[in-house]
């Protein structure tokens, strides 16, 4: 059976996060193709399938990929989990594929890749996500489900209803409540919230790690990092406020801490990121904090400090 364009996604960034999604649609009955980098990456995929552990069990799942230049398909329905400095890169080498109306939710950490993607894109309906799923990369099409958390979804574009969600999300929504075990998401009538809620734990956790090259859990009490902890949630906070964003319940010192222990044994995705040579993403996370700061004429020292003290480090971040 050949699943309507319609009705089939597409998965661009098949890391952690995307891996986890591809598995999630295919046992939820939806038709998934990979959007792979190379012909060596689809080869491999197509040869090894994706393997996906939970627990203390493992399954092979294989979806479709394709690589650039290969295809006449027509994308309609699009998930984004790329790290977000090379987000628009990626959309533009699919381009011709996809359609100029096409659904583009963006699973993402930090903020601003919606904005400009829709610069992009002007007619994509863009929806954002934000997930507390955690997920990481053991090798090549290799992911392990690290804790079961939560994804919200919401509209983006402005010309799209906030209210509701369209029947290709719906249709997710209703998969993942029908499903035990399977990941959980939500439709977000005001999406900003939550998403400005998970940046500013990012903000306040990850570059402070990836510093001192420690697990979350070491974070708490780090006779130099929990000052800076604690400073960070202060500057993160008086931005939010001032951006008119609703306060993060008990305050964002509490709830990064509640975080931290409950990651503990955990990696910040920023420290793997700096550890593997990569870039990071610093500029979405913390530059955005400077950035709202600066236009709210806010210095956001230790946000500045932070990121200096990281590239000194790490000259790939
Ligand atoms: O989201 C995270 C990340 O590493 O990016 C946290 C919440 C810090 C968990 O590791």
């Amino acid at each position: 059976m050949t699943t309507h364009p319609s009705q089939s996604w597409y998965i661009l960034g098949a890391g952690a996060v995307g891996g986890l999604w591809a598995h999630a649609m295919q046992t939820w009955d939806l038709e998934v193709t990979i959007l792979t980098r190379s012909e060596e990456q689809h080869l491999s995929l197509q040869a090894q399938g994706l393997r996906l552990t939970q627990g203390n069990d493992t399954h092979t799942s294989h979806p479709k990929s394709l690589f650039p230049g290969l295809g006449l398909d027509s994308i309609q329905n699009l998930l984004v989990c790329t790290k977000t400095y090379a987000t628009v890169a990626a959309i533009k080498t699919w381009r011709k594929l996809l359609h100029p109306q096409a659904n583009i939710v963006l699973l993402q950490n930090g903020m601003g890749t919606a904005q400009s993607l829709q610069a992009e894109l002007p007619q994509a309906n863009i929806y954002c996500a934000t997930t507390t799923d955690g997920a990481w990369r053991q090798g090549p099409w290799q992911v392990v489900q690290a804790g079961q958390g939560g994804t919200q979804i919401g509209a983006f574009s402005p010309h799209l209803n906030l209210r509701t969600a369209p029947n290709i999300i719906a249709n997710l929504i209703n998969q993942s409540q029908q499903q035990a075990g399977s990941l959980k998401v939500q439709w977000h009538e005001d999406i900003v919230t939550p998403m400005w809620h998970k940046l500013a734990i990012n903000s306040v956790i990850n570059a402070l790690t990836a510093i001192y090259k420690v697990t979350n859990g070491a974070l708490i009490e780090h006779p130099q990092g929990r000052p800076r902890l604690e400073q960070l949630c202060q500057e993160t906070e008086n931005v939010m406020s001032r951006c008119h964003i609703t306060p993060i319940p008990h305050g964002l010192l509490q709830q990064a801490l509640r975080v931290l222990k409950q990651t503990a044994d955990n990696k910040s995705s920023m420290l793997q990121d700096c550890l593997a040579g990569q870039p990071s993403e610093l500029d979405a996370i913390n530059g955005f904090i400077i950035q709202q700061g600066a236009i709210l004429h806010l210095p956001c020292a230790a946000h500045k400090q932070v990121c200096s003290d990281l590239r000194e480090q790490y000259p790939t971040a």
